[in-house]
């Protein structure tokens, strides 16, 4: 039975890891959360250590894609009306001097069709692959998400993107809420402080795995590529 190296057990727990039940999750790889002039840059934070899971992540995509193994990505995102945004989340960004929903470097602040809120070309979805749009920073909330890994057939999540304490971590539990099996990823995740990637990481491997397990993409790659 096939296991990823992985703390605190060996990942899967019942080593039920094949190509067509386990999926590669990127999240929110976007401009806005990793590149010049978006939102995170906006807000004065080091998007070098978002910019960090960048290589990790391709070398995963790399993987799964060569196994045809299914590849979901998340963007978040609004309507361009704002009807999809409550108001105590603009309220907060506007506080920072980063609204979103207002004119940036990088066009309307997290806003659907805009620049920032575009994946970054390095790890942009290929044809047939999932793209989930959220409006949150769970990948369940208000998204068909869970819909389409029932239907598929998924049950394994390999969790990678930014930011590891936010968008990350809040998925991460609503899916082991849900039943699936996760792994986060260490070095395919990023948070904006490193203190908080690194707290994230270690919440996770409370209480035997209190919401799955931790991995690298190291580790990863070589166990989808083996299948
Ligand atoms: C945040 C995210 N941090 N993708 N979003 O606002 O983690």
């Amino acid at each position: 039975m096939p296991h990823i190296a992985s703390t605190p057990y060996p990942w899967p727990f019942d080593g039920a890891l094949r190509a067509d039940n386990t999926a590669l999750v990127v999240i929110d790889m976007q401009t806005d959360f990793c590149g010049v002039g978006g939102y995170v840059d906006t807000m004065g934070y080091d998007i070098s250590l978002t910019r960090a899971p960048i290589g990790p992540i391709s070398r995963l995509l790399e993987a799964f894609r060569a196994k045809g193994a299914p590849v979901i990505h998340t963007r978040e995102g609004h309507r361009p009306d704002l009807s999809d945004l409550p108001a105590n989340k603009r309220w907060r960004s506007q506080r920072i001097g980063a609204g979103i929903g207002d004119a940036g470097p990088c066009g309307r602040i997290l806003v659907r069709g805009e620049p920032g809120w575009q994946i970054i070309p390095e790890l942009a979805p290929l044809p047939g692959e999932v793209v989930i749009d959220k409006p949150g920073k769970g990948s369940f909330c208000a998204t068909d998400l869970e819909l389409i890994l029932h239907t598929r057939g998924i049950r394994n999540l390999v969790l990678t993107g930014i930011t590891t304490d936010v968008c990350v971590h809040t998925t991460m539990r609503e899916a082991n809420d849900r039943g699936f099996e996760c792994a986060i990823v260490e070095d395919a995740t990023g948070a904006t402080d490193l203190g908080n990637h690194q707290a994230a990481l270690k919440m996770v491997t409370m209480q035997g795995g209190v919401f799955g397990a931790v991995s690298n993409a190291a580790a990863i790659v070589e166990a989808i590529s083996a299948l």
